[in-house]
């Protein structure tokens, strides 16, 4: 099967993980659709959980499929977040493995807060995002009135700075968070926990798409079925 048949494995293993009581981190994206969806089938069968979206859209997917919601501040912590990504180091002997780029619908801001937040934190993906060393651009959101500063100081750092347009819309995607996003290629990223450092230091960046030291768990749907990888 394809790519979507890898993703739905993925997510639908991940769900699994999901026990009754549970509080979880609901992330965005086509890979989590997926995890939702069961998620959702599994409420209608008795399941009794609470979850926090990551966006505007999987708040959306997640009231489709009746998954009962709430918010940070009225649980006391996330039990397991489950979440896609763009791309994963899937090198044992690589410093960065487990290193993640998210982003790519640009809601990595709240997917971060909610990662960080969770006790467990498991990443749905099909073994196209697998890699041996991060090179994808890092998604960088922005304040809007921040964009062209912000992209002179990703230039300084050896970037290449694009800010992200819109499609059915004039002008820039503009994020849930009403920011802007830099999608800032840097080529392959040897040290992603230095970058990610000097990426967060930067005046006026919300939040960039390196999750370095986040994931514990990673299932990756295959033509043969499911991989797994614990950290
Ligand atoms: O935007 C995000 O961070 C998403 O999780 C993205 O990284 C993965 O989206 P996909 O599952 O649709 O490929």
């Amino acid at each position: 099967g394809g790519a979507d048949a890898h993703k739905r494995r993925a997510g639908e293993r991940a769900a699994e993980e999901v026990e009754d009581g549970m509080v979880v981190g609901l992330g965005t994206g086509s890979t989590t659709a997926y995890a939702i969806e069961a998620l959702g089938r599994a409420v209608a069968d008795g399941l009794e959980i609470r979850g926090i979206a990551t966006s505007f859209q999987s708040r959306r997917l997640a009231l489709d499929v009746g998954i009962p919601l709430t918010d940070l501040d009225a649980v006391d912590g996330i039990d397991l977040a489950i979440d896609g990504a763009d791309q994963v180091v899937d090198d044992p002997d690589s410093p960065a493995h487990r290193a993640l780029i998210k982003g790519g619908g640009a809601a990595h801001a709240r997917e971060k807060l909610v990662a960080a937040a969770a006790d467990r934190f498991v990443v749905v993906a099909d073994s196209s995002k697998l890699v041996p060393v991060l090179e994808a651009p890092v998604p960088v959101e922005v304040l809007p009135a921040a964009h062209t500063v912000v992209a002179d100081r990703i230039e300084d750092l050896g970037g290449d700075p694009t800010l992200r347009m819109a499609t059915h819309k004039d002008g820039p995607v503009v994020t849930d968070n009403g920011n802007l996003v830099l999608d800032c290629a840097f080529g392959s990223i040897d040290d992603p926990a230095a970058l990610a450092r000097d990426l967060s230091s930067i005046p006026a960046v919300l939040e960039h798409g390196l999750f370095v030291d986040f994931a514990d768990t990673t299932y990756v749907g295959t033509d043969d079925g499911l991989e797994v990888r614990s950290y």
